[in-house]
C-alpha cells in the first residue's frame, strides 16, 4: 500500500524497540518513520511535508522547532543539565511554579513537579489520600472517575481511567468506580457545549449512597475528554460535580494533561468552562512536548495541611517525587513556551478562530453518512466514524493511514478521528486539512 520509502533499519532494529500504544506488527511492516518537524510540519523519509493535525499527542500548540525553546535548552544543558530533585534546587523550578500558577485558576498555588502525565496523576491521586490521612480522616481512600475518561498508563491512572480497552488486560487497580460518560443520545453533532447531559453529573449522588463519602477521597475528571474523542461537558455538568464533592467533602481533581495552556482557548479547562477544582494536573503542553513533563497544582489549603501538621521543620512533610521532578531543562523548556504562549497571544488566537473551526469541522457531517457524530471545542475535534463488519477501529485506522498519504498526520482511537491543530494553524491549513479528511471518509465509506 505505501509509496513511502523504506528506511535503513534492520528488521532486527525494528524488532528490538516495542512500541507505545502502536500495532507493533502492521508499524514494522510498512513503517511511517519522521524525520524532521518545523512549524506546523513533519518531514519524513521522502522529503513530504506532513501537516500536524494533533499537534503531536496534543503537546506541541507552538508548532515545532520553535526557536525560544530550542535556544533555551540549548544554553540550559551547557550551564546546568541535572541537578537533584531531593534536598537541592535550581532557580528555574520556582520561575516556572510561579508562571505556572498565572495560568491556574485563583487560588491553585501550589505545584508538584513529576515526569509526565500518568506521574501527574499518581501524584494527584497519593496526595488526595494523603490529605485526608494528615487531617484524621484516613478511611477517605476511594476513587471516582469517569466512563470513556483516560488518566495516563500507570496503575492509578488506568484505574480511574474509563477506556475499557486500556484496563481488560491489567486486572485489579486501585479501588476506584466510574460516572456515566457524558455523550447523550440526541446530542450528536452538537456545536461546543450541549445542553442535555447535566443530570449524568447527579450519579454521583449514587455512588456517595453506596459508598459513603467517608470512604471517598477524591472525583477525578478530564474538564473534556481528550483521548476518549472529545467529549465536551455539558453545560452545566462539571458546576453540579463541582457541587456534590463540596456538599460531601470529596477533592475535585481536574486532568488538564490536553487541556491546560491554550488548547481550550482559554489558559485551562477550569477557566473555559468556569469551574475550579481543588487540584490540576497537567503535562504536554508546558514544554511545548520538547522535553518530558508534569505538574500537579493545588490549592494552598492542601498544601498547608501537609506544612502544618510535618513535624520538625527537617522531616520531609511528604514522602513523594522522581528523579525527574523539576528537571533543570525541562524547566528552561517550560519557561520558554508559556513566554511564547504569551508573547504570541495564542491563547487568545484559538479562542477567536474557534468559531471557525467548529464550523470547518462540522461541514464534514455532510462528507457521509458514516460520520455519525462530530463533537468540538477551542482548537479540538472529534468525529466518530461508524463501523464496519463489526470492527469499529477499522475505518479510522484506514482514514488515518490514507491521510498520512496525503500528507496529514491525524490520530484515531477506537471509532474516532481526533483533531488538534496548533494553535499557530492558518485558516488556509484548517480548510485543507477538513477537505482532505472529508475527500478520505468518502474514500473509505
Ligand atoms: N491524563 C490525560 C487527560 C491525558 O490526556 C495523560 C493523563 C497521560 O499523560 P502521559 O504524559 O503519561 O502520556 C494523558 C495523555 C490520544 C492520546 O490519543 C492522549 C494522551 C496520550 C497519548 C495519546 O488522545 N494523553
Ligand atoms: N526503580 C529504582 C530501582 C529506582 O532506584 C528508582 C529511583 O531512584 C525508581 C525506580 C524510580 O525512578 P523515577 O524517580 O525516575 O520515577
Amino acid at each position: 500500500m505505501s509509496h513511502i520509502t523504506k528506511s535503513s533499519l534492520t528488521q532486527a532494529q525494528l524488532d528490538a524497540h516495542w512500541m507505545a500504544y502502536t500495532g507493533n506488527r502492521q508499524f514494522k511492516k510498512d513503517p511511517r518513520i519522521i524525520t524532521s518537524a518545523a512549524g506546523n510540519y513533519y518531514t519524513d523519509l521522502d522529503g513530504r511535508q506532513i501537516f500536524d493535525g494533533l499537534s503531536g499527542l496534543w503537546t506541541c500548540g507552538l508548532g515545532h522547532s520553535v526557536p525560544a525553546i530550542n535556544e533555551a535548552v540549548a544554553q540550559q544543558v551547557k550551564t546546568l543539565d541535572y541537578s537533584p530533585a531531593f534536598q537541592f534546587g535550581h532557580e528555574k523550578s520556582f520561575l516556572l511554579a510561579e508562571q505556572i500558577t498565572e495560568f491556574m485558576p485563583e487560588g491553585l498555588n501550589r505545584v508538584f513537579f513529576t515526569g509526565s502525565g500518568s506521574e501527574s496523576v499518581d501524584t494527584a491521586l497519593k496526595i488526595a489520600r494523603a490529605y485526608w490521612r494528615k487531617k484524621g480522616m484516613g478511611t477517605k481512600t476511594k476513587f471516582i472517575g469517569r466512563a470513556k475518561g483516560y488518566h495516563g498508563a500507570g496503575i492509578s491512572g488506568f484505574s480511574v481511567g474509563g477506556i475499557p480497552a486500556n484496563r481488560t488486560l491489567y486486572g485489579q487497580g486501585l479501588e476506584s468506580y466510574h460516572l456515566p460518560h457524558t455523550q447523550v443520545p440526541g446530542s450528536e453533532f452538537t456545536k461546543g457545549m450541549a445542553e442535555q447531559g447535566k443530570e449524568r453529573a447527579d450519579d454521583l449522588i449514587n455512588l456517595i449512597t453506596m459508598h459513603d463519602a467517608s470512604n471517598i477521597a477524591a472525583v477525578i475528571v478530564e474538564p473534556m475528554s481528550g483521548s476518549a474523542g472529545v467529549i465536551v461537558p455539558p453545560q452545566g455538568y462539571l458546576q453540579r460535580l463541582r457541587e456534590i464533592c463540596d456538599q460531601h467533602n470529596i477533592l475535585l481533581i481536574f486532568d488538564e494533561v490536553i487541556t491546560a495552556f491554550g488548547r481550550m482557548g482559554a489558559k485551562t479547562g477550569a477557566e473555559a468552562f468556569g469551574v475550579t477544582p481543588d487540584v490540576i494536573t497537567m503535562a504536554k503542553q508546558v514544554t511545548n512536548g520538547v522535553i518530558p513533563m508534569g505538574a500537579v497544582a493545588f490549592k494552598q489549603e492542601i498544601y498547608d495541611t501537609f506544612m502544618d501538621n510535618g513535624g520538625p521543620d527537617y522531616m520531609l512533610e511528604i514522602p513523594h517525587g522522581y528523579t525527574y521532578s523539576a528537571h533543570p531543562i525541562a524547566c528552561a523548556a517550560g519557561l520558554a513556551s508559556l513566554a511564547e504562549i504569551k508573547k504570541q497571544g495564542l491563547i487568545e488566537r484559538v479562542k477567536s478562530m474557534s468559531s471557525t473551526w467548529e464550523n470547518g469541522v462540522h461541514q464534514l457531517k455532510g462528507a457521509s453518512s458514516i460520520v455519525t457524530d462530530i463533537r468540538n471545542y477551542g482548537f479540538a475535534a472529534g468525529i466518530t466514524i461508524a463501523p464496519v463488519d463489526g470492527e469499529p477501529a477499522k475505518r479510522p485506522f484506514q482514514i488515518a493511514m490514507s491521510m498520512f498519504e496525503k500528507g496529514y498526520y491525524v490520530r484515531y482511537g477506537a471509532d474516532t478521528i481526533q483533531l488538534a491543530p496548533p494553535f499557530t494553524t492558518e485558516q488556509s491549513e484548517m480548510d485543507s486539512l477538513i477537505n482532505a479528511l472529508g475527500e478520505t471518509i468518502k474514500q473509505v465509506s
